[in-house]
């Protein structure tokens, strides 16, 4: 009995270990592209997203050309349905219904990514990184868009009607839908998935071990 009882304990650890391993990072991208603008020229290009595990911070590299020189409202909007463009993507990503701010904001939308400055070059190339988006779990941005607006996002601050619901960012110059890039199996933490198993798994284990033990 009591190597019964060793057994199934080091099964249980074994499979809370695994649990909490990943061999490689979530990737994701978006390709963007968008309606001509003034000048003729389009701005393409596209965003990487990257998490090393769930609930870790989003590193963020945004690589556009054409866009024009200035400060532009970039977002995570709700939607990745391209039928009319970058207009049916829905609004800003907002599962907790709040008002719009800025990415440093205690309030703000899930997908308020705040400004992107781009010099005379008109090529940007940052990455930042991000806390609140996520590529995994029940709030996973994978499916939903990137939307890169005509003017500046305000960040909620500003006094026009939208400022609370848009930034006031105007037109969508650009946009993408994210999906999958990396060579990942299986993508944690989306709602009773796999991670659930194995730690209801786990628990079981534990229980039916205590059990044993007090038959002892
Ligand atoms: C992303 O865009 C940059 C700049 O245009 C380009 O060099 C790079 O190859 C692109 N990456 C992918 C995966 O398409
Ligand atoms: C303009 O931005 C690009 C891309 O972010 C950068 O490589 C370049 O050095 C910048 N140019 C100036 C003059 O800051
Ligand atoms: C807010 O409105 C006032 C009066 O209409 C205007 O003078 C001011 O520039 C506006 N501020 C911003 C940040 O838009
Ligand atoms: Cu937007
Ligand atoms: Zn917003």
């Amino acid at each position: 009995m009591l190597r019964l009882l060793i057994v199934t304990l080091a099964v249980c650890a074994t499979i809370c270990a695994a649990a909490q391993t990943r061999n490689s990072p979530m990737e994701a991208i978006a390709h963007l592209t968008g309606p001509p603008q003034s000048d003729n020229t389009q701005v393409k290009g596209n965003v990487t997203f990257i998490q090393n595990d769930c609930g870790q911070s989003v590193h963020v590299r945004i690589q556009l050309e054409n866009v024009m020189q200035g400060k532009h409202g970039f977002h995570i909007h709700e939607k990745g349905d391209l039928s009319n463009g970058c207009t049916s993507l829905g609004g800003h990503y907002n599962p907790d219904k709040v008002d719009h701010g800025a990415p440093h904001h205690e309030v703000r939308h899930v997908g308020d990514l705040g400004n992107i400055e781009v010099n005379a070059s008109r090529i940007i190339d940052i990455t930042y990184t991000d806390s609140v988006i996520s590529l995994s779990g029940k709030r996973t941005i994978i499916g939903r868009s990137v939307v890169l607006h005509e003017l500046e996002d305000d960040l909620g601050l500003g006094n026009h009607t939208d400022s609370k619901k848009t930034g006031n960012a105007g037109g969508r110059i650009a946009c993408g839908v994210i999906g999958i890039k990396s060579d990942v199996d299986e993508w944690p933490c989306r709602g009773g998935g796999a991670d659930a198993l194995r730690q209801s798994m786990s628990i079981v284990s534990i229980v039916v071990a205590l059990i044993i033990a007090r038959g002892l």
